[in-house]
């Protein structure tokens, strides 16, 4: 994973195939050992020049506390997204996961809606306080119980199981010893946990994630306040809970290593911010790239590059976090894929008199945006970060873990959705994933955001993500004209 192409070889072949036809570019395939070799039948299908590569991996994604309901069932104990949830004012309509979408009873309901779109891989989590109610000392076996039922379903029915060991709910006991991802104690223990799933669960689920989008739980719960725990740190306390979170991936990934059966794959999930050249001239590009780099210095960067940005830790002065050349190690354990969640991007500029060598370029108040109001629909996202993931890091693996988009979508009289809005979204994104593999970027699959409408943290059940509409009421779950549109995407392997 560490291995880089050389500059210029790349900029040779990505970098040049911004500008011109990719057909006229040297294969990246050849550098990396991949192929290409979808175009005859493609072809034949009418498909050409919107196909992926053969063996793509198409999927859907969903999180435990979002999707499972079932929260005090055989043995689990509370996360800070329960303590969070029922403290008024905190969710919109004090909504909760208490029941969410009963996947916890449903799931073999949900690996039929899966099987009936065609997807080859599930990407789900797995919630520590089932496994660890405390979140160290006893394990509670018959929370993981709950994972050997589902991946044990999911492979009767053909699906990969990709498991998340961490998307937000941490054992609230945690949370009370050690202060969450404040306390090193707490990397620890995410550790000893990845080593007691994978070595429990590797003998079927063979790619794991560690963890769910530093980029979110941290910025969002611990600096923001408007997701669990609901903390405001600033300065060096902020930068050591982010670094304790990277410190937990990394002593995940070693415990995996030591616990797991071989051929058993590690990766991440996170959401990289994308800076995206405002317009592709070779100066933009370059900005862009370094961009990359500096916006994601305290997260992906140091576990790619075993250690922090100098700009980062200049910029940081004093409150730059504390940490040993053994962390750093840790931290930057290769991995066997980089996972990526894409939702938006940022443009940048070349800008010779910023010390970075780029500024931001502010998208206007009338931008488009979903109505997650943080959600821009900006498709490049979709080419520009597993590009920037290959070219920066010579990453080999890259998965999309995460892409879709919230709707404001109801039923219609007919009792379909349709949601048309959700269909551009993926249509243009995909258009850009495409240009991606199609200049030998290797991007191995795609997780769609999500299977179904489901608990949206804060916003609780008004911002829909899924592709299957969720009547809580009933449970009822309805394929929307986007699960209908993903259905034909899987089945031709193109974009349509
Ligand atoms: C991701 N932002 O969250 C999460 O992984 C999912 O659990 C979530 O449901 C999905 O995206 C949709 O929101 C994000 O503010 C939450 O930029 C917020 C942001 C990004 C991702």
């Amino acid at each position: 994973m560490r291995r880089k192409l050389s500059r210029r070889t790349f900029a040779k072949v990505a970098g040049g195939a911004a500008l011109a036809a990719s057909t006229e570019l040297p294969s990246l395939g050849a550098t990396l050992g991949t192929g290409n070799a979808t175009q005859t039948t493609a072809a034949a299908r009418g498909d050409a020049g919107r196909d992926f590569p053969r063996g793509f991996i198409w999927g859907t994604a969903t999180a435990s506390y979002q999707v499972e309901g079932a929260v005090k069932e055989d043995g689990r104990g509370p996360s800070i997204w329960d303590t969070f949830s029922h403290t008024p004012g905190k969710v919109v309509n004090n909504a909760n996961g208490d029941v969410a979408n009963d996947h916890y009873h449903l799931y073999k309901t949900d690996v039929q809606l899966m099987k009936a779109l065609g997807v080859k891989a599930y990407r789900f989590s797995i919630a520590w306080p089932r496994v660890f109610p405390n979140g160290d000392g006893p394990a509670n076996p018959k929370g993981l119980d709950f994972y050997n039922r589902l991946v044990d379903e999911l492979l009767a029915n053909g699906i990969q199981p990709f498991a998340t060991l961490y998307h937000w709910d941490l054992p609230q006991s945690l949370q009370d010893r050690f202060g969450g991802w404040e306390g090193r104690d707490t990397s620890k223990a995410f550790g000893d946990y990845a080593g007691h799933v994978a070595a429990r669960l590797s003998d079927r689920g063979k790619h794991i994630f560690t963890i769910n989008e530093f980029g979110a739980f941290i910025e969002v719960g611990y600096r923001w306040g408007v997701h669990a725990p609901g903390l405001r740190l600033t300065g060096l306390r902020l930068n050591q809970t982010r670094h304790h979170a990277v410190l937990g991936h990394g002593l995940a990934v070693q415990a995996i290593r030591a616990s797991a059966k071989p051929g058993t794959k590690v990766g991440i999930a996170e959401n990289v911010t994308i800076p995206a050249p405002v317009f592709e001239t070779p100066e933009n590009i370059k900005a862009a790239e370094t961009a990359m780099r500096e916006m994601n210095a305290q997260y992906l960067t140091v576990i790619m590059e075993g250690k922090y940005t100098d700009w980062y830790l200049k910029s940081a002065g004093a409150d730059a976090p504390k940490f040993t050349p053994e962390d750093l190690k840790i931290m930057s354990s290769p991995l066997d894929f980089v996972g990526i969640n894409v939702y938006t991007a940022r443009f940048v500029r070349a800008d010779q008199s910023s010390p970075v060598g780029y500024v931001e370029v502010q998208h206007p108040k009338s931008f488009p945006h979903a109505p997650s109001f943080w959600l821009y629909v900006t498709p490049e996202a979709l080419y520009w970060g597993p590009r920037h993931v290959a070219k920066l890091w010579g990453a080999k693996e890259i998965y999309i873990t995460e892409n879709g988009c919230s709707s404001s979508d109801e039923p219609a009289a007919d009792g379909r959705v349709y949601d048309t809005d959700r269909v551009t979204y993926l249509r243009s994104y995909l258009t850009q994933l495409r240009r991606a593999t199609a200049e030998n970027v290797p991007v191995r699959g795609y997780f769609l955001w999500s299977l179904m409408d489901n608990f949206e943290w804060a916003d609780g059940y008004t911002n829909r993500f899924g592709i299957h509409y969720v009547d809580y009421a009933s449970q009822k779950r309805t394929p929307k004209l986007s699960a209908d549109f993903y259905r034909e995407v899987i089945a031709r392997n193109a974009v349509l």
